[in-house]
């Protein structure tokens, strides 16, 4: 993980919706040689699909089944999800305030160039420890309040997501680096979701001299593929106009013993 500054530009648009086929399943509208076999938890025969080459294959196995997500198409197979939480799991004010209120003081102190820096944004990792940047975030049990996020994520998006890393950010001086996730201590072809809740800050995917961008209003949800993040970085980059407090909650499926 990284945490260089960035500058920002406006949200790229929307280009490609899901929908929904005859199974149930949803189902990424991108060019494909198969005719049906998405990924679905409680179907594991459906995602072994020898016919088709191994990135389509991965994409579609990530291939969520939230209906309103949109599907960005990256390019070279590769694709990057947007979508809303359901109203009733968006947090109001003070459930907000709630999450604000159990950041911890101090922020996470990572090496840079054999320096020890402390992190430009409070962060903590529940439900499973998250090891990145040559330190470990070791895990609190996941408080109640976001126990319905992750069992909705493990119902809509993949069953095996069960570690959460928040993130606190306040004003302008805050932000995350350009990196990939370290993806060692994931189960394989499992993608990363990041839940955003208050300021409107801009996520972005950078990959060599290409950006896209995307505004993430309190509600929304990104699903990152996991062939995604190995090919694309993600940030959150800083700047002078914002002000407010933003927390995402990021999920990831941690292999267990
Ligand atoms: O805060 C975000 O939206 C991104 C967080 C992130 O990139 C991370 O936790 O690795």
């Amino acid at each position: 993980m990284s945490d260089a500054p960035n500058a920002t530009s406006e949200p790229a648009a929307p280009q490609k919706a899901l929908s929904i086929s005859a199974t149930g399943f949803a189902q990424c509208q991108q060019p494909t040689n198969s005719t049906s076999k998405l990924f679905a938890p409680d179907r594991p025969e459906l995602v072994k699909s020898p016919k088709l080459k191994p990135s389509w294959r991965t994409v579609r196995m990530e291939t969520p089944r939230i209906p309103a997500l949109v599907t960005h198409d990256l390019g070279d197979d590769l694709a990057f999800f947007a979508g809303r939480l359901p109203d009733e799991l968006t947090w109001d004010q003070s459930l907000f305030e709630n999450a604000w209120a159990f950041h911890p003081t101090e922020r996470p102190v990572i090496q840079m160039i054999g320096k020890p820096v402390a992190i430009p944004r409070w962060q903590m990792a529940f439900g499973h420890d998250y090891r990145f940047s040559n330190q470990t975030s070791v895990a609190a049990p996941v408080p109640e309040l976001l126990e319905p996020l992750r069992g909705w994520c493990q119902k809509h998006i993949h069953p095996r997501l069960n570690g959460l890393l928040l993130n606190w950010y306040e004003g302008p001086g805050h932000y995350i680096g350009a990196h990939h996730d370290e993806d060692e201590q994931l189960v394989p072809h499992t993608p990363i979701v990041t839940i955003s809740f208050g300021e409107t800050r801009n996520f972005r995917l950078i990959r060599g001299r290409e950006k896209r961008d995307f505004a993430a209003p309190s509600g929304t949800v990104f699903v990152l593929p996991a062939d995604t993040n190995r090919a694309w970085k993600h940030l959150v980059p800083k700047s002078t106009k914002y002000s407010g407090r933003r927390i995402s909650v990021t999920l990831r499926a941690f292999e267990t013993a």
